[in-house]
């Protein structure tokens, strides 16, 4: 006699729903504290599922946006280990589609945050057909995982309400600390100065790149944009830039010659660790 065969065809997925507006499982206010040691093998044991350079898919829905979060980042390992113990999760349960880049800035030279922005922009889109891309300092923590960490219609402003600003916006202005920009948004406004070394100005110089192209900023509400900061001493080789006040006055004249259509820069190395992708590089400094 004989058997029937077996079929061996495995059954086909069943695709999966769009992820909901608002996810499932998100839990709200968030506990932040800086005062317990945290190590990467730590965080790693509790993200399971996010893969080699720190990248995540939700596992039951499809989401619309795939997403680039980059940080700006030299010598703050204390920093990013929390940073990515305290962010991993809530985008996991955001139902993010994320991978995280770090972006170092080799040697000593002065500082310049939005120039390795720029860097994050162009390097991810190397690695994946990212839409969105979220621009957060190494040392702001969300205090509320209904913060969303996607695009939005508009140039996004995340981080307005921080603690050490008495969890108010400074100035209405403010773009600084954490914002997001679809590729599209990013574009039109040339991307980010390459031209502000040392602190300041160069986030002002962002939002006047946004309203003189004719968008606005959007900003969730002031109860859940809530931030804490890891408290920590001026950098070295990042003083406060003294052009800084007259280059913003003048981001109308420079921004079609200056930003991501200018930018030179050079990687030394890219390493893809299991919570984050780094990504070292010289960027040269000011004239
Ligand atoms: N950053 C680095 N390394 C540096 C400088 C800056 O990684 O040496 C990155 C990091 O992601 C940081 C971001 O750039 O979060 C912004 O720089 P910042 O933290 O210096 O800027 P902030 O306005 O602080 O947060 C200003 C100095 C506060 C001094 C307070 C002294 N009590």
């Amino acid at each position: 006699s004989t058997k029937p065969e077996a079929n061996h065809t495995p059954p086909t997925p069943k695709p999966l729903p769009p992820c909901p507006e608002v996810p499932h499982g998100l839990v709200g206010r968030l506990l932040i504290e800086f005062s317990s040691q945290i190590t990467l093998e730590r965080v790693q044991r509790e993200n399971p599922n996010v893969t080699e350079g720190g990248k995540y898919t939700p596992p039951d829905c499809r989401p619309k946006q795939k997403v680039a979060i980059i940080v700006p980042f030299r010598h703050r390992d204390n920093h990013l280990k929390y940073w990515l113990h305290y962010l991993h999760p809530v985008l996991r349960r955001q139902k993010i589609d994320y991978g995280i880049f770090i972006i170092n800035q080799l040697g000593e030279d002065t500082f310049n945050r939005a120039k390795l922005l720029n860097v994050g922009y162009t390097e991810a889109l190397k690695d994946a057909e990212y839409d969105c891309f979220i621009f957060s300092d190494v040392d702001l923590i969300p205090m509320d995982d209904r913060n969303l960490y996607h695009c939005y219609d508009q140039p996004r402003h995340f981080a307005i309400a921080m603690d050490k600003f008495g969890f108010r916006l400074p100035y209405a202005g403010y773009f600084g600390g954490v914002s997001g920009l679809s590729k599209k948004q990013f574009l039109k406004i040339n991307g980010f100065p390459n031209e502000y070394w040392g602190w300041g100005g160069e986030d002002d110089d962002i939002y006047n790149r946004i309203t003189l192209n004719g968008m606005k900023v959007s900003r969730p509400d002031v109860r859940i944009g809530r931030y804490r900061m890891i408290k920590h001493e001026r950098d070295k080789h990042n003083e406060p830039n003294p052009q800084r006040f007259s280059k913003i006055q003048n981001t109308k004249n420079t921004m079609r010659k200056d930003g991501i259509s200018s930018l030179m820069y050079r990687v030394v190395s890219v390493k893809k660790y299991p919570l984050y992708t780094n990504i070292s590089v010289e960027i040269g400094k000011p004239p």
